[in-house]
């Protein structure tokens, strides 16, 4: 009898543990909620997120810190590590256009700024991906 019940035990042990290493990957990606911007580490909006709302002015900022998008350097993404130049794809539910730029402080070279139209969602083309190291509201583009 103590033998059959230390083999239910067992069992029921290590279907627990595959439903935790299962259900893991699905939970991993931030669904991006109306009127954020999220910045994932991952292509395809994947991965850890940094998470962004207006700020007042044109900025934004992260949501919970209030720390503007003018220097991802001294931004983390949810898990805690750096988001400078580790973005790959980011969804803009808000009803602006965004910029997303290669440099602190908005900076960008020829051919490198990037936006985003309000409500809809990119992975970083090459010249930005892993490169994204600030970002802010844009007006006066067609569209925007
Ligand atoms: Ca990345």
């Amino acid at each position: 009898m103590a033998e059959k019940i230390k083999g239910l035990l067992v069992a029921g042990t290590m279907a627990a543990g595959f439903i935790l290493a299962t259900g893991t990957p699905a939970a991993a990606a931030y669904t991006c909620n109306d009127n954020e911007v999220c910045f994932y580490d991952g292509g395809d909006y994947t991965g850890t997120v940094l998470v962004a709302v207006h700020g007042g002015n044109g900025t934004l900022t992260k949501k919970g810190t209030g720390q503007v998008l003018d220097d991802f350097s001294g931004l983390t993404f949810s898990n805690g590590t750096n988001a400078n130049d580790r973005v790959s794809s980011v969804i803009n539910n808000t009803g602006w256009c965004i910029d997303i730029y290669p440099h602190s402080w908005y900076g960008s070279e020829n051919g490198q700024t990037y936006w985003l139209p309000k409500d809809s969602r990119s992975n970083m083309p090459s010249s930005l991906h892993d490169q994204v190291s600030s970002s802010r509201f844009v007006w006066g583009l067609e569209g925007c």
